[in-house]
């Protein structure tokens, strides 16, 4: 099937706005196809985008919670119906599998559904006061105007879960999509539109970072969430923190994966291949540091590299392949630079590390495993951010442990063993925001609280009731009668 280019649109108070297109998007697993042209924002069209979803947004949160309701449901369900020709479009797009593409979409599908229900959740307290005859209530009321800052690693999901909490707890919206993966992020503004979201509540401006810039620095901008690199995450927080804007920020991950001894080796080696190698693990969660115990260590590498030396990688439409490209050129270059510099530290490379040359020309990179290295080299310390894993070996649990604790991340852990006591240490101590036990760091629930601590976020939880924290604020109210 061949598939004509796509001509995006930014999306402003209802309404496609035709545009200049000055660039294109090329499929990452075949750079001869181009995936869409590009219009690219300017100041302008953030400050139309922002006008429109200040103006609709008194409408939007006044309205009964049904009617929010009712139009993440109806998305939810045409997102769904849609699955497969969505997620095709994501994988073009991000290079992702197909399955990986449909999964994606399916759960973004899930995630607006979810939200619907929440719509009408949302919840206060009554309380007796200190003083007799006086009652008090809490009321979570919706805050304005939000910008959301998304990554072309989940192209659908993350809209999705920064989107529909926002819309369904009657804030209004604008979305700056990742520059290589707006089509995916339209098509999902496209459904809601069709879903009956009334015009302006929700905004697509697609450009360059100066877009996400803007919307940090625009006065009438209440929030910004934002998932993407540290560098560009602390300047969001310092831009909101300027003028007392809401600010939530996900940022990397470098997430440790434990294996015991006693661990079962199969499991080991299924949880260290999914959490490291799927997705072209791009994803901040990413299982990329695992740090295994001196008595399973031979088995446990060797099953390893096998495993990841078999993994197919080619075009993400072939349904034989289970590792698509890396997104970008840049990405691609940057997951061989730091291949090169863990060679140079003296990590040596099991499986991997060797450039890929593939028809049809894409931005691959093989499944790398790196073993011999040591906890404090670069190549541990920093998100790498593709199919790439360093081993660090330890000789007992508390070694294993330090090790996992430290760096500046703290996004994901897990730890695979059959010890009660060591899961249960690990999960009580470890500084993650989330910690898995025989299971992958990456690949979280969505109705479930998720972020981070350390450098690898700020701000509240996303996700499931504790969306709520961020995309609303409690009023107090006091009565006496
Ligand atoms: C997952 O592991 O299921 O950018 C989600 C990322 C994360 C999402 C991970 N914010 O990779």
């Amino acid at each position: 099937m061949t598939d004509a280019p796509l001509d995006l649109h930014h999306w402003i108070g209802g309404k496609k706005v035709a545009a200049d297109r000055p660039s294109e998007r090329r499929n990452p697993s075949d750079l001869d196809e181009v995936v869409a042209r590009l219009p690219d924002a300017g100041q302008a069209e953030v400050d139309a985008a922002v006008a429109a979803a200040r103006a609709a947004f008194p409408g939007w949160s006044e309205a009964s919670p049904e009617v929010r309701a009712d139009v993440l449901d109806r998305a939810g369900q045409l997102l769904w119906d849609r699955r497969e020709v969505v997620g095709r479009l994501l994988s073009r797009e991000e290079g992702k599998t197909l399955a990986e593409g449909i999964a994606e979409t399916g759960r973004a599908a899930r995630i607006l559904r979810y939200f619907a229900g929440e719509a009408l959740r949302l919840h206060g307290q009554a309380l007796d006061s200190v003083r007799p005859g006086v009652s008090v209530r809490t009321r979570r009321r919706a805050v304005g105007v939000f910008g959301l800052i998304t990554p072309w690693n989940f192209p659908i999901a993350i809209p999705a879960w920064k989107l529909a909490p926002a819309l369904a707890f009657g804030n209004a919206v604008v979305i700056k999509p990742a520059g290589p993966t707006p089509a995916t992020a339209e098509a999902l503004v496209a459904i809601l539109h069709e879903a009956g979201l009334p015009d302006g509540v929700l905004n697509l401006v697609i450009g360059r970072g100066r877009v996400g810039q803007a919307l940090v620095d625009d006065p009438d901008v209440d929030g910004v969430s934002f998932t993407g690199s540290q560098g560009v995450g602390a300047g969001v927080a310092a831009g909101c923190a300027a003028r007392q804007a809401r600010c939530q920020l996900e940022m990397g991950g470098k997430n440790p994966l434990v294996v015991l001894d006693d661990a079962d080796l199969d499991r080991a080696v299924t949880v260290a291949l999914d959490g490291g190698f799927f997705s072209t693990g791009q994803r901040c969660t990413a299982s990329s540091r695992l740090i295994v115990q001196d008595g399973i260590h031979d088995r446990f590498v060797a099953a390893l590299a096998e495993k990841a030396a078999a993994l197919r990688v080619g075009n993400a439409l072939d349904p034989q392949t289970q590792v698509g490209p890396a997104a970008t050129d840049d990405q691609m270059e940057t997951v061989h630079r730091w291949i090169d510099t863990a060679r140079d530290e003296g990590g040596r490379i099991l499986c991997g590390g060797d450039r890929l040359d593939l028809s049809p020309r894409g931005w691959h990179v093989p499944p790398t495993l790196i073993v011999d290295t040591a906890a404090d080299m670069k190549i541990n310390a920093n998100e790498v951010f593709g199919p790439v894993v360093s081993v660090v070996r330890v000789k007992d649990y508390e070694e294993a442990f330090a090790v996992a604790d430290a760096g500046e991340f703290g996004l994901s852990s897990g730890i695979v063993t059959q010890s009660l006591k060591h899961a249960t240490d690990f999960q009580r101590r470890i500084r993650a925001g989330m910690t898995m036990v025989n299971l992958p760091t990456a690949g979280v629930d969505y109705h479930v609280p998720f972020g981070g601590t350390k450098k690898s976020s700020f701000g509240p939880r996303e996700q499931g009731f504790a969306a709520a924290d961020f995309y609303t604020w409690t009023q107090t109210s006091y009565v006496f009668a």
